[in-house]
C-alpha cells in the first residue's frame, strides 16, 4: 500500500488513486529517531486556513498547484496573489491549532503551514524530514516541490528531500488537512477532539548513504537468555557488516547483510536481567553499518498467555491498569512535550498502575520511552473506532499501515505488551473480515506480542457472555462495560456475572463515570464524585469474582475534550470521566482506585 509517497512525478500523478494501489515496499521510516542527530524545525510556522480549498487551485487532483504553494514568498508588487505566508500569523509547532487560537477551535478542514529552514547539505547523505504525527493527512512541498503525501493523524512519517533542498535557505509548505470522512480511521464520529494541525515535533534528520533504517532485538519466543533480531541497512550491498555491542553484557556481535540488506542476529545471553515494572531494567545499546551508528536504551522481556493467564517473564501477572487519552495536563490540547509525559504517567504511577491503555491511537514516542524507564507495560492501539468503512478497500489500507506505522515506531519498546486492533466496534461479518485482516498483519509484523482489542460486553439479563467472533484472533480479551453509568444503577453492579467461552484472558478496558471536579452530593447524583467513587467501588465488588479476570484498565485517568460532551456547567466540551480534571485536580474515585491497587501489590 502506498500511503505515504516520496517525490517523483508518478507519484503525484497518481496522488489521488494512491489508495487503491498496493505495493509491497513500505516508505522509509527511520526506527529510534530520537537517539539521531536532528535539527529542529519546531517554533512558528505561518498559517492560512482554507475552508474552500482555495490553495489547492482547480486542479482537483492537485498536479498543478497554483495556490499557496507556488511563490510560497509572495512579494508585494509580483503577481496576484491574495495570500502571503510571511504577513500571516504563526501557530506553534507541535501544537494542535484548536488549543491555540480561539478561531480555529472547532476548525476542520485544510489548513496551510509555511516556515523557513536553511540547511547545508552534505555529500553522499539522505536528508529527511521527520514528522512526529500530523493530524489527519499532510501534503508536503519543499521550495515548491511536492515531496511526500501521508494519512493518519497519530503516526510519524519521513519525508526524503535528498536533491530537493538547495545550499542555504529553503522553505517547507505543509497542506494539513483534518476533514473527518466516512473512510478515514477514525471515521465522522468520535468521542474525542479531532486536534489538527502538525501535533508532534518536526525535524530534519541528515543520514549516511547507506544507513539503519530499522531494527529489532528480543528475547527468542520461550527462552529467558537467548536474543535475536536483525538491522535492516538501507542501501547495503549483500555481505555488508553490522555489529551490535550490548556492553553491560559484555556482549559484541558481528553479522552480514542478505541481498536485501537484512543482517540477522542470534545469541546467547546468560546474565540477561529481565525488564519487569519491578526492576525495569534497560540495556544501552549501539549498531554499527558502515558509516552509520545508532544507539537505544531497550530491555527484554517475554510475555505470552497460556490458557487464561498472561504470563510475565514466565509468571502470572494481574495488570493493575488505567486507560487515557493523549491530552496535554493543564493546559489541554494534543501532548507532545516530556512534562506532559511526565506527568500523565505519574499520575498513573501513583495510582500503582503497572499497565497503562494508551487509547484510542498510538500517542507520542516519549511515553513509551518514559513507560520503558518507569516499568509501566502499554497496551498500544490504532484507531479503528466505532462503526468503520468495513468495505472500502482504501479504509482497511490505511487502518493497515496505521498499525505498520504503530508497530515499526515501537516495537523495541518492552513496555509495549499488546497491540489493540480496535475499540467498540459493532459486531457484523464485515467488521470481523476487516478486523482478522489486521490481525494478520499485526501477527506477521510482530509475532513476539499479544493481539488485543476492546470489545462492547452485552448483557443478557445479569450475564455477560464473552462470545464476540472478534475473539477468536485475538489472545487478550478486552471488554468494555459502563455498568452504573449507561446501563442499570450502581448498586446492581455487583449482581452481575462473567462467562467466558472462549477461556482466554479478560481485561475489562473501559468501566468508569462521569464526575465534575468539586461537584459533592448524595452518591445517588450523577456527575458528583460520591457518584464515581460509588460506581468504581462497586464495580471492585463485581470485578474480584470474575476468575479469569487478567487486568483493568478504567475509564479515564484524565478528563478530555470531546465535542461530544455538552452538558452546561458540568461538561462544557470535557468528557468527565476522569479520575483527575483537566486542571489536575485528583477526584475522590483517584484514591479509591490507588488504595484499591495498593491492596493488590501486596
Ligand atoms: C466508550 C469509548 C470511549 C468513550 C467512553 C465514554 O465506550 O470506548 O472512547 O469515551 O465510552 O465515556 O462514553
Amino acid at each position: 500500500m502506498v500511503r505515504m509517497c516520496r517525490r517523483s512525478a508518478l507519484c503525484l500523478a497518481l496522488f489521488s488513486a494512491f489508495a487503491f494501489l498496493a505495493t509491497a515496499q513500505q516508505p522509509t521510516l527511520l526506527v529510534d529517531i530520537d537517539h539521531r542527530a536532528q535539527t529542529s524545525l519546531d517554533g512558528p510556522w505561518h498559517y492560512i486556513p482554507d475552508p474552500y480549498r482555495e490553495g489547492w487551485g482547480s486542479n482537483p487532483d492537485h498536479a498543478s498547484l497554483n495556490g499557496y504553494v507556488k511563490n510560497a514568498h509572495y512579494v508585494p508588487g509580483g503577481p496576484l496573489l491574495q495570500y502571503d505566508f510571511a504577513r500571516s500569523p504563526t501557530l506553534d509547532v507541535p501544537g494542535d491549532w484548536n488549543s491555540q487560537k480561539d478561531s480555529l477551535f472547532y476548525y476542520e478542514g485544510l489548513l496551510w503551514y509555511q516556515r523557513d529552514f536553511t540547511v547545508h547539505p552534505t555529500p553522499h547523505t539522505h536528508l529527511f524530514i521527520h514528522f512526529g504525527a500530523v493530524n489527519y493527512a499532510a501534503h508536503i512541498f519543499v521550495n515548491d516541490l511536492h515531496v511526500c503525501d501521508h494519512e493518519g493523524g497519530s503516526t510519524p512519517f519521513d519525508c526524503e528531500i535528498t536533491g530537493v533542498v538547495k545550499d542555504g535557505d529553503n522553505f517547507i509548505v505543509a497542506a494539513v488537512d483534518n476533514q473527518r470522512t466516512v473512510d478515514r480511521v477514525p471515521t465522522i464520529k468520535s468521542d474525542w477532539w479531532n486536534y489538527g494541525g502538525i501535533t508532534r515535533p518536526v525535524s530534519l534528520v541528515e543520514v549516511p548513504d547507506t544507513y539503519i533504517d530499522d531494527y529489532s532485538l528480543q528475547l527468542k519466543r520461550g527462552t529467558s537468555n537467548q536474543l535475536e533480531g536483525y538491522v535492516h541497512v538501507t542501501g547495503a550491498a549483500a555481505g555488508a557488516h553490522v555489529t551490535l555491542s550490548i556492553p553491560d553484557l559484555h556482549i559484541e556481535k558481528d553479522a552480514v547483510t542478505d541481498t536485501n540488506g537484512r543482517a540477522e542476529f542470534s545469541f546467547p545471553a546468560p546474565s540477561l536481567e529481565l525488564w519487569s515494572p519491578e526492576h525495569p531494567r534497560l540495556y544501552s545499546i549501539s549498531l554499527h553499518a558502515g558509516p552509520d551508528e545508532l544507539k537505544d536504551d531497550i530491555g527484554f522481556r517475554t510475555i505470552e498467555v497460556q490458557g487464561d493467564q498472561i504470563l510475565l517473564n514466565g509468571k502470572p501477572v494481574f495488570l493493575r491498569g488505567i486507560s487515557y487519552h493523549d491530552e496535554a495536563p493543564f493546559r489541554s490540547g494534543r501532548s507532545w512535550s516530556d512534562k506532559d509525559a511526565e506527568t500523565l504517567l505519574g499520575w498513573a504511577h501513583e495510582l500503582h498502575c503497572n499497565f497503562v491503555r494508551m487509547a484510542h491511537y498510538p500517542h507520542t514516542e516519549n511515553e513509551y520511552r518514559l513507560a520503558d524507564k518507569l516499568g509501566l507495560m502499554v497496551w498500544s492501539e490504532i484507531p479503528v473506532y466505532w462503526g468503520i468503512d468495513w468495505t472500502n478497500p482504501p479504509t482497511l489500507d490505511v487502518a493497515k499501515h496505521q498499525l505498520w506505522e504503530m508497530i515499526r515506531r515501537d516495537h523495541n519498546h518492552a513496555s509495549v505488551i499488546m497491540w489493540s486492533l480496535s475499540n467498540e466496534t459493532p459486531e457484523s461479518l464485515d467488521r470481523n473480515a476487516f478486523i482478522h485482516q489486521l490481525a494478520v498483519e499485526a501477527r506477521s509484523e510482530d509475532p513476539t506480542r499479544l493481539i488485543t482489542s476492546a470489545i462492547v460486553t452485552h448483557f443478557k439479563g445479569t450475564t455477560a457472555t464473552l462470545d464476540d467472533p472478534l475473539g477468536q484472533d485475538l489472545d487478550v480479551l478486552g471488554y468494555n462495560e459502563y455498568l452504573g453509568w449507561y446501563q442499570g444503577t450502581p448498586s446492581a453492579i455487583p449482581d452481575y456475572t462473567w462467562q467466558n467461552p472462549l477461556g482466554k484472558p479478560v481485561i475489562v478496558s473501559e468501566f468508569g463515570a462521569g464526575a465534575k471536579a468539586g461537584l459533592h452530593g448524595p452518591a445517588t447524583e450523577m456527575f458528583t464524585e460520591e457518584y464515581q467513587d460509588n460506581v468504581f467501588r462497586q464495580q471492585f465488588l463485581m470485578l474480584g469474582k470474575i476468575p479469569f479476570l487478567r487486568g483493568m484498565t478504567p475509564w479515564v485517568l484524565m478528563d478530555f475534550r470531546s465535542p461530544m460532551r455538552q452538558l452546561p456547567g458540568i461538561q462544557d466540551d470535557y468528557n468527565r470521566k476522569g479520575l483527575v480534571s483537566d486542571k489536575g485536580e485528583r477526584k475522590k474515585a483517584f484514591f479509591t482506585l490507588q488504595d484499591y491497587y495498593a491492596k493488590m501489590q501486596k
